[in-house]
């Protein structure tokens, strides 16, 4: 009787593992794709509308409650199940533990909007929970085995030694003990704890799928028909949100509360400024398209996007704050800690829309693309000026402070060098014989691409045809049309910006202020 308490135990504790490391394993993976939620969802959904009907006039706005509270005590009595059935007979309980898990991988993988990746939580529950089931039950039979051989020995002929004998059992079953309350704490302290930032991500979440952003008020120009040339394998001229490139120290993305966020101006100003999301929306807004680049980008690298953003203009709310004499610089914090330090007066140019950014491409930003406020500055690279999860800016100098990445081999300034990159053909393809479109990408933020030419084998540079740009903010297409002669070929591309500078062939690596180089690539053609 007892023994089979202690085995049921363990199927409870292996149970509470598999929760645990499945919303451990949610953090990174996604909050959507915890076990716990989605096996609740699909018990709602597939409940006769009878048993609703029934639960929620017995419980009333306490129905969710009440729906977790008896799914708990199913899963409980389960492995309590599992735990009493695997000491009885292996490996009935693992098998147990597998259904129930597979069940849960059911539940998550059939959401609206999951994935295949969405059933990795739940699996690596479901491995841990194996682990800890089987370690908990052998330790449990070795203290029962010592326990019995103990017992079944003649008390009389033992004598003195009697408690020598004895001594193996208690210590397995401290053992067993041991490992149930280590992993019965371990599992509560990591369950609690991933479960509350997981909540608050689902949270945000909702919060981010239930907004509508206000229209701008300034909205930016219908896209000339003329800036996407329509060539296969070219880098559309607005880059999707789900394929713009993501760069940021966070290992978890910061899941801000537009309810609770709200930005300060400090530092040098004559007025401290505070605004709320609210606020913010209230704010006639402007919208304009930025091409976004990261310094870190190699030549020909992908760390580069378009969007449209929607925000309002930064100068103008530095203009409320009034920044005193002397102050040139910017640095704006996010609430992970990160920093960027950004010249004072770009981000006063009336020349230039620098945004705090509440919209990406018609949406509320992306939570991994700053949700719900990031800047947006055109002409700098990301590093120094786009701030995601911004939560303040103080205005200050150089002299003073730094941005995250000017101490860690990083130059304090990172204005955007003008580059240009090949997106089709693609680097070592094969081709067959005829005319074949060389195209890509040019970009010059805040200066405006002039031309770009292209190099085949080292020859005379010809000129590509441009599309229409969007504007000097963002990056511009461009095709050559080239009759492709048999054999092995190298074909190199190079852009002049409007300020008549034309990209350099001294190849430098992206530290400590970007990469530089043609872009060239090695093509076969039969
Ligand atoms: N909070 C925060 N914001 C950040 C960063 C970061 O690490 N943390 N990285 C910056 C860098 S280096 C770049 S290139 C851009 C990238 O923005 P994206 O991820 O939206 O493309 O964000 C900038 N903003
Ligand atoms: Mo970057």
């Amino acid at each position: 009787m007892r023994r089979g308490m202690w085995a049921a135990l363990t199927g409870i504790v292996a149970a509470a593992s598999v929760l645990a490391s499945a919303e451990l394993v949610a953090l990174f993976v996604g909050a959507e794709s915890s076990p716990l939620f989605a096996v609740g969802s699909l018990v709602i959904d597939l409940a006769p509308p009878g048993v609703k009907e029934l639960t929620i006039s017995l419980f009333g706005t306490g129905d969710k409650a009440a729906l977790l509270t008896i799914l708990a005590i199913v899963v409980a009595v389960g492995a309590a199940l599992a735990g009493w059935l695997e000491y009885r007979r292996r490996p009935i309980g693992t098998v147990i533990l597998v259904v129930f898990s597979a069940i849960a991988v059911f539940a998550v993988t059939t959401r609206q909007g999951a994935s295949g990746i969405s059933a990795v939580p739940t699996v690596v529950g479901m491995l841990v929970g194996v682990v800890v089931l089987n370690a908990l039950q052998t330790r449990l039979r070795r203290w029962v085995v010592r326990a019995d051989s103990a017992a079944s020995r003649p008390a009389a002929r033992a004598g003195g030694t009697r408690a020598i004998r004895t001594a193996p059992a208690a210590l397995e079953r401290r053992q067993f003990l041991t490992w149930v309350v280590v992993a019965a704490a371990a599992s509560a302290i990591v369950g609690a704890g991933a479960r509350v930032m997981n909540a608050g991500a689902a949270v945000v979440t909702a919060a981010r799928n239930a907004l509508v952003l206000p229209a701008a008020s300034t909205p930016a120009a219908a896209l000339p028909a003329g800036t996407e040339l329509g060539i296969t394998n070219l880098s559309p001229v607005v880059t999707p949100a789900a394929d713009f490139y993501r760069i940021d120290t966070a290992l978890q993305v910061p899941q801000l509360n537009p309810d609770t966020w709200s930005l300060k101006i400090v530092g040098m100003v004559e007025n401290e400024v505070e605004i709320s999301f609210a606020d913010l929306l209230a704010l006639p807004l402007v919208e304009n398209y930025t091409t976004l680049t990261c310094v870190s980008n190699e030549v020909g690298g992908d760390l580069i996007g378009n969007a449209l953003w929607l925000g309002y203009p930064i100068r103008d709310l530095l203009a409320r704050a009034k920044p005193t004499a002397g102050a040139d610089m910017v640095l704006s914090r996010s609430s992970d800690g990160f920093t960027a330090g950004t010249p004072l007066e770009v981000l006063q140019d009336t020349q230039r829309d620098s945004l705090l950014a509440v919209g990406m491409n018609g949406s509320p930003l992306p939570v991994e693309h700053g949700f719900p406020v990031r800047m947006v500055v055109p002409g700098l690279y990301g590093y120094v000026s786009a701030t995601k999860w911004v939560v303040e800016m103080k205005v200050t100098t150089f002299a003073a402070d730094m941005g995250y990445w000017t101490p860690r081999g990083w130059t304090a300034l990172g204005p955007i060098k003008t580059s240009s990159r090949i997106d089709t053909p693609r680097q070592g393809s094969s081709l067959s014989a005829g005319t074949i479109p060389i195209a890509g990408v040019a970009w010059a933020q805040h200066t405006g691409v002039q031309g770009v030419e292209v190099q085949v084998d080292g020859g005379d540079w010809q000129k590509a045809t441009l599309a229409d740009a969007i504007s000097a903010d963002t990056w511009r297409q461009w095709v050559l049309q080239w009759d492709a002669p048999s054999g092995d070929h190298a074909i190199s591309v190079r852009a002049t910006d409007d300020g008549g500078y034309t990209q350099t062939s001294d190849e430098a690596p992206p530290a400590p202020d970007g990469s530089t180089g043609w872009h060239t690539i090695k093509v076969h053609v039969n």
